[in-house]
């Protein structure tokens, strides 16, 4: 039995696996710069950040439908409930798809009807992040929050994803504002390539409650005291850093100094088809590669749970 955990950094257009892309796009007459299934899996070795996000927004064109994003959101939630997963916290880019004519009423309907019965058919609870791609404009994340607002039952937080470095947290400071003001749940990725003061930044100017990667926190020992001191939970994607090089190994990640420092971490998936594996794979993974015991696999599976947006009386009864 796997452990019982929460994922809390999921991109849902990350776990397009090749299957179902190459199935997609036949059925939509999208054309894909690949042969077939097997040879996009050899596609799959990136330089850095932007060497795989070239490749994630080439493939998510295939997604046109609800029933797509729909069928994309069920598959998912299949694999995770086979790998533990209890509890998931859904990243989506509503921009990757407007920006292609997907109007944003399919993307959240589609997501949303697979949602909607994922407790039923995989005992997975869930919730929606609507994630800002921070290398497009701030009147854009603008533009896309505002008109989401039809949706916001559906939606629990905002984030911020894509190309981190030299697009600073704060270029999204009047968005996130709105956001607060519209009773939304904050989180951003910071210092994943980008360095530790985007960390800061993310915490003071935009208000998150959680920072998604944060890896970079390592360079600053006085921001690491912060994080220790404020029990911010960093979600943390061990099988990604390596993939994305943000760490030459897995056996160099530094998840286990982290944990010693008295970070409160938690293992998650990223964008699993790309990147090798799901969210049990990564606690397989930083078991095997890193010996972290058994007492640590079960903190940060619990980790998982105090860090997500449960009610209290739904987190007690996941704990
Ligand atoms: C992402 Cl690994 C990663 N980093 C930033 N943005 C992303 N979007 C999808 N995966
Ligand atoms: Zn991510």
């Amino acid at each position: 039995m796997p452990l019982p955990k929460a994922e809390l950094h999921l991109h849902i257009e990350g776990t397009l696996e090749p299957g179902l892309a190459f199935a997609l796009a036949a059925r939509n007459g999208v054309e894909l710069p690949f042969k077939d299934a097997e040879e996009l899996r050899h596609a799959y070795h990136f330089e850095d950040l932007q060497s795989f996000l070239d490749l994630y927004y080439r493939l998510m064109a295939v997604l046109h439908t609800e029933d797509d994003f729909a069928e994309l959101a069920d598959a998912y939630l299949a694999r995770a409930a086979a790998q533990g997963v209890r509890h998931a916290e859904i990243f989506f880019d509503p921009q990757a798809h407007t920006s292609r004519g997907v109007p944003l009423a399919t993307v959240v309907e589609g997501l949303g009807r697979a949602l909607d019965t994922s407790e039923e058919r995989h005992g997975v609870s869930t919730r929606l992040i609507m994630c800002f791609l921070r290398d497009e404009s701030a009147a854009s994340a603008m533009e896309t929050l505002l008109a989401a607002k039809p949706y916001l039952h559906r939606i629990a937080g905002v984030g911020l994803d894509s190309a981190e470095a030299g697009h600073p947290p704060a270029k999204f400071r009047e968005v996130y504002e709105v956001a607060a003001e519209l009773g939304l749940r904050r989180v951003a990725h910071a210092g994943e390539e980008g360095p530790p003061a985007y960390i800061s930044e993310a915490l003071d100017v935009l208000g998150v409650e959680r920072v998604d990667h944060g890896l970079r926190c390592m360079e600053d020992p006085e921001l690491v005291e912060r994080l220790v001191r404020d029990r911010v939970p960093l979600t943390l994607c061990p099988l990604s850093n390596v993939r994305l090089r943000a760490v030459r190994t897995l056996e160099e990640h530094p998840l286990p100094a982290m944990m010693d420092a008295g970070l409160m971490c938690t293992v998650n998936s990223d964008d699993p088809s790309y990147f090798g594996g799901y969210a049990g794979d990564n606690f397989d993974a930083v078991q095997r590669a890193l010996g972290v015991g058994e007492e640590r696999l079960r903190e940060l599976a619990r980790n998982s749970f105090l860090a997500s947006f449960l009610e209290d009386d739904e987190e007690r009864r996941a704990l």
